[in-house]
């Protein structure tokens, strides 16, 4: 079967100005394992090139693939373009059935399926097996409603069939890097090209306003070496020299997670890492700093989430603010960017409250401050612990972390967007922080703090910008009516962009991993 796979062209002021463009890992997982399977998979990154779906849809009609597949990272704000695009698709080129997956489609997919014609089939869950499942059996002549793991429609009802249990063996499937024509596209914190890798999937903890834990299941790990072995080829073939781990939990088991990093150490290949760890498990491993730091951990996102300790037992972090200081003190000694995750809205925010936690965060000493805003996911038991609070945000699109969703009872939106900025200035504008990171001895690091800088400066701005521009509607009141899902407004116009030449070299489906 020929298959499409599509990264979405959802854009955000945090790729668009902050942190760039990344490789879209969910479908390079999903291609490679088709790729293996025998089927033939090409990748088109809308994203990335700024493409419209009037353009997309050119290309698919081009290409005349039988399956075109989509799913974003930002699940639940890119819904309403994926939607979009699928609309366009349908169409440009209506004989290519669409398959839609990611987090957002695995918990909303029979409405989904009721909402939008432009979607066929919702791959819940892990896509890998089911997608070669569903492939295969294509192939065969049958049908999406012989495969397990999906929901889809069969004559006028939506049929849900049974679910597919986890992958076992993560390094059983390998990811379609060849799919990538581009790498100068995905570049990350200035140290030039940037790819993404899993060690492990899903979580042990439960905290309340998360749903990635139950999304994976259960927490897997991938062979430390194989993974290094990747990472190691990433480098020789494609010169990359960052690396995100996607994780939700590296470390979950210490030895994995240090004979990964000792392994890398090892090969002393020139890639530094970016991972979002615990604060309880870096405190955990007090002893085995420097080894993440000579495995080359550079990066480290605390999801420090409140500095409130009433907070952190509601929503069940298992952790303390001691953990958290203590975490950014050790990462800060041994050279390793501590990125403190705050998440305002979990409890009720007040003038004081926000001034405390100005004054907490300022004390944590970070070196960089990542605010979000609480989202209300309806997989989250958050979400249902929140349900008589209304929505400040009905529009779908700016469900992401970076806009006030769920109404505030002592702040209005204004306030609050006001309140946040406020706190990203003031932590990053910190003299001992700028002396630290702007005026450090190696240029190569100075340089790369200046780069960081800029880009966090740009976001900052831009959101702001962004909020002015939306004037009267960027706060208004909506009784949450329903917990499926927000209405989905109408698609913005597109705007006129390049399709990308070089996507058309099909070359590219000669080139084949892992070389050795
Ligand atoms: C790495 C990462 C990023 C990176 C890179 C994103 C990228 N381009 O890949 C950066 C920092 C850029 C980023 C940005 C954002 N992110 Co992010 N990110 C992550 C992170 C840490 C890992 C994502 C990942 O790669 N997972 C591993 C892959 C393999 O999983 P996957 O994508 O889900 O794919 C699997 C299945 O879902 C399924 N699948 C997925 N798509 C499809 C499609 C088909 C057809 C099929 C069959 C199957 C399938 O199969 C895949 C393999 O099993 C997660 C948190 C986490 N630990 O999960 C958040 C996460 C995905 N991000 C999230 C969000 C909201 C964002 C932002 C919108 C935030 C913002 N406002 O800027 C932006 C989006 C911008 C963008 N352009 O991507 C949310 C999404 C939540 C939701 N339900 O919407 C998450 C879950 C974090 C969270 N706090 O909840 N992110
Ligand atoms: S927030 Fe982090 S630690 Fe908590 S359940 Fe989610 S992934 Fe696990």
């Amino acid at each position: 079967m020929r298959a499409l796979l599509i990264n979405p062209p959802y854009q955000t002021i945090t790729s668009n100005w902050g942190v760039g463009h990344q490789v879209p890992l969910g479908l390079l997982m999903v291609g490679g394992a088709l790729r293996y399977a025998g089927h033939e998979v090409s990748l088109l990154d809308a994203e990335a090139m700024g493409l419209t779906c009037t353009q997309i849809g050119e290309e698919v009609r081009r290409l005349e693939p039988d399956v075109v597949m989509t799913g974003h990272a930002g699940s639940t704000p890119a819904h309403p373009v994926c939607m979009e695009m699928f609309s366009e698709i349908g169409r440009a080129w209506p004989r290519a059935l669409r398959v839609y997956g990611g987090v957002f489609p695995t918990y909303h997919d029979e409405q989904v399926l009721r909402e939008h014609d432009a979607v066929d089939v919702v791959v819940r869950g892990e896509g890998e097996a089911t997608a070669v499942a569903l492939l295969d059996e294509l192939a065969r002549g049958g049908s999406a409603s012989g495969v397990a793991g999906l929901t889809c429609r069969r004559s006028d009802s939506i049929i849900r069939t049974p679910d597919r249990s986890v992958v076992a063996d993560l390094d059983a499937y390998r990811t379609g890097w060849e799919l990538i024509d581009d790498w100068d596209r995905y570049q990350c914190f200035g140290r030039g090209r940037a790819a993404i890798v899993q060690l492990s999937r899903g979580c042990p903890h439960r905290c309340t306003y998360c749903g990635q834990h139950a999304f994976w299941k259960r927490w897997r790990h991938r062979d430390p070496v194989a993974l290094a072995d990747e990472i190691e080829w990433l480098h020789r073939e494609h010169d990359i020299r960052f690396v995100t781990l996607a994780d939700e939990n590296p470390t979950t088991l210490r030895d994995v997670w240090l004979g990964f990093l000792d392994e890398m150490a090892r090969r002393e290949v020139n890639v530094e890492f970016f991972a979002t760890i615990r604060a309880t498990d870096i405190v955990r491993d007090a002893d085995a700093i420097a080894r993440y730091r000579q495995g080359g951990l550079r990066y480290v996102l605390m999801g420090i989430d409140t500095t409130d300790p009433a907070v952190i037992q509601q929503v069940r972090k298992r952790s303390s603010t001691q953990d958290d200081f203590t975490a950014c003190a050790l990462l800060r000694e041994h050279g390793i960017h501590p990125i403190i995750g705050h998440i305002v809205g979990l409890g009720d925010e007040t003038w004081a409250g926000l001034r405390r936690a100005g004054k907490a965060l300022a004390l944590y000493d970070g070196d960089y401050l990542n605010a979000m805003y609480a989202m209300p996911h309806s997989w989250t038991r958050f979400a249902q612990e929140q349900a008589g609070r209304a929505w400040v945000q009905p529009d779908q699109r700016l469900w992401d972390y970076r806009h006030q969703v769920l109404e505030e009872r002592h702040l209005r939106p204004w306030q609050l967007f006001a309140a946040v900025k406020w706190l990203e200035l003031r932590f990053h504008l910190r003299p001992r922080r700028l002396r630290r990171l702007l005026l450090a001895r190696d240029p190569a690091r100075r340089r790369e703090a200046w780069w960081t800088a800029w880009h966090t400066g740009l976001v900052w701005l831009m959101e702001i910008v962004e909020f002015v521009r939306r004037g009267p509607t960027a706060g208004r009141r909506t009784a949450p009516a329903s917990r499926d899902a927000p209405p989905i407004p109408r698609p913005r116009p597109s705007s006129p962009a390049q399709v990308h030449p070089r996507w058309t070299d099909r070359s590219r489906q000669e080139r084949s991993w892992p070389a050795a």
